[in-house]
């Protein structure tokens, strides 16, 4: 009976920081600014037969709509109502998602902008995603409904009212992000008005949330709200399911508040994570892959089960945020296409895949002056994602989560899962290979000349094909082929002018 108790307790701990994922599978992606019709397609046609475990939606509430500049992807974190009704779709077509998803095995994430509502600076009106009136002078939104005593104005001690000094924690909660109404989250009314939101969410089978702007709200406010929240709908999930939880904090050090401040509420973006690895595969400040022996907490990262981790997210792949330059993304196709295999082979944190629009960027003096371009549109109404025979999509939407390469590492975390990380090799420079246990093994080649070696693999002896240079498809390669010794030992040779320089293999792709 004790152990029951004690294992019931700690199955309740581990709650929030768990992910309901169906069938194990160990990576989500982040399907940015999408309509909810085109998810509910692509988790039926691509993520469920290619082992996604769930997909973080835009947000999913009534937004303030801008029109100078033109429909910016960011008027989507200000809020206006709670009402589920924004250019991805309205209810009906939210709800029709989260169940074609769930029924498929694949969870549905919400991006919820909970910290404020609209910009301080935003005409009065209803210029807004379903026509909800708003006056953010006198802080009123009465679809929600909040007034003026909802809001932080008074406790704010800045004199522009806006956050100043994030050196401050106190500013960093209780002023405007970038001018964004704060909302007054100590208020009960706040909190329960936030939590029936939430709830309303998970009545329709959401698995969890990424907490939008975590650090500019009290830990304790947090968890007050999130401790009203209900249990994941037994639909899909088992009895007592707590909703996962990911807070946004953007912590690389140097500032009073940390990501450990938030570990109480559930889990948290790991942004050192994509900053570092960017360093690392650009070569940068004599940064080398040989480093990344200890990748992960010995990189001074947060404990691995607290930990979302990605390579880049909507914000700091243009610029937004925090991160820098450092940062890969998909217009670095190659070196990202490394980074991504790097993450999805590694086994620290909890994978997100994130999955892009195309936007004309334009640099003036280092800046992206178009990195407000919203997402692909007609006359303001996002356009649907439409699939190439390849399997490429098409009408602006990039897809890295359909690249061969992304796809297929994520197939191999899923049968890697559980395994250690072990047969670390390097040659002290930037080639380096590692396995997961005795079911996978990758193989990178950074450097400007080839690798040509022997490697330990742990794997079985056999015939197994490379899933980054090709698939596995009616028992024969369609890439690279690899053969494994009953020694375990494998020949690799990878030309540092290779498309892409890497080899990977699994148990699942072995003939
Ligand atoms: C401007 C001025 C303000 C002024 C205000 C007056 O900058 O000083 O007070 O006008 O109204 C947009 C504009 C921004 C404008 C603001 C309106 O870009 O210039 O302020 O609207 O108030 C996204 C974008 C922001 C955008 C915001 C709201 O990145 O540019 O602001 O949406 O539309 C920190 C946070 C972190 C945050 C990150 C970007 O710690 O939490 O900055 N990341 C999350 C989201 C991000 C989103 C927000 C938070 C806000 O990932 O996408 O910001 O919800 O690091
Ligand atoms: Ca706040």
């Amino acid at each position: 009976m004790r152990l029951f108790l004690l294992l019931s307790i700690l199955w309740v701990c581990w709650a929030q920081y768990n992910p309901h994922t169906r069938n194990g599978q160990t990576s989500i992606v982040h399907l940015f600014e999408w309509r909810w019709d085109d998810i509910a397609l692509e988790c039926e046609r691509y993520l469920a037969p290619n082992g996604y475990g769930g997909v973080q939606v835009s947000p999913p509430n009534e937004n303030v709509v801008i029109n100078n500049p033109s429909r910016p992807w960011w008027e989507r974190y200000q809020p206006i109502s709670y009402k589920i009704c924004t250019r991805s779709g309205n209810e009906d077509a939210f709800k029709d998602m989260v169940k074609r998803c769930n029924d498929v095995g694949v969870n549905i994430y919400v991006d919820a902008v909970v910290n404020h509502m609209c910009g301080n600076g935003v005409s009065a009106g209803t210029s807004s995603t379903c026509g909800s009136y708003f006056n953010p002078g006198t802080r009123d939104f009465p679809a929600v409904p909040y007034s003026g005593w909802d809001f932080n104005d008074g406790k704010c001690k800045t004199s522009s009212g806006d956050i100043e000094n994030y050196n401050d924690v106190n500013q960093v909660r209780d002023c405007r992000l970038s001018g964004l109404l704060d909302l007054a989250m100590e208020k009960d009314y706040v909190r329960s008005t936030v939590a029936d939101y939430l709830n309303h969410l998970i009545s329709m089978g959401v698995a969890g949330f990424r907490i939008d702007a975590s650090k500019h709200m009290w830990p304790g406010d947090m968890k007050a709200f999130l401790d009203k929240l209900n249990n994941l709908s037994t639909n899909w999930f088992p009895e007592g399911s707590r909703p996962f939880i990911f807070q946004e904090v953007i912590d690389l050090g140097g500032e009073p508040i940390k990501s450990s401040d938030y570990f109480g509420n559930g889990r948290v973006t790991e942004f050192k994570f994509g900053a570092k690895l960017g360093t690392v595969i650009r070569k940068w400040n004599g940064e080398k892959m040989a480093y990344l022996k200890n990748w992960g907490e010995g990189w001074s990262f947060m404990p691995s089960e607290r930990a979302l981790v990605f390579v880049d997210n909507h914000d700091n792949q243009r610029g937004h945020g925090d991160g820098g330059a450092s940062i890969l993304t998909f217009w670095d196709a190659r070196l990202y296409k490394m980074a991504v295999g790097f993450m999805l082979a590694h086994p620290y944190g909890f994978t997100r895949v994130m999955s892009s629009f195309r936007w004309p960027r334009y640099f003036e003096n280092g800046k992206d002056v178009n990195d407000w371009v919203g997402p692909p549109n007609d006359n303001g109404v996002i356009k649907r994602v439409t699939i190439n025979a390849d399997t490429t999509c098409g009408n602006g939407w990039v897809c890295e989560h359909r690249w061969r390469q992304i796809r297929n590492m994520v197939i191999f975390r899923n049968v890697a899962n559980g395994q250690n990380f072990t047969n670390w090799w390097d040659n002290g420079s930037n080639q380096v290979a590692f396995g997961r246990g005795n079911r996978g093994f990758i193989v990178f080649n950074n450097d400007d000349w080839a690798l040509s070696t022997t490697l330990q693999t742990g794997l079985p002896a056999g015939t197994y094909c490379d899933v980054i240079s090709g698939d596995k498809s009616d028992n024969h390669c369609t890439g690279i082929e690899i053969y494994v010794g009953s020694d375990g030992l494998a020949y690799f040779s990878i030309s540092n002018t290779a498309e892409d320089p890497f080899i990977a293999i699994h148990m699942d792709a072995k003939l």
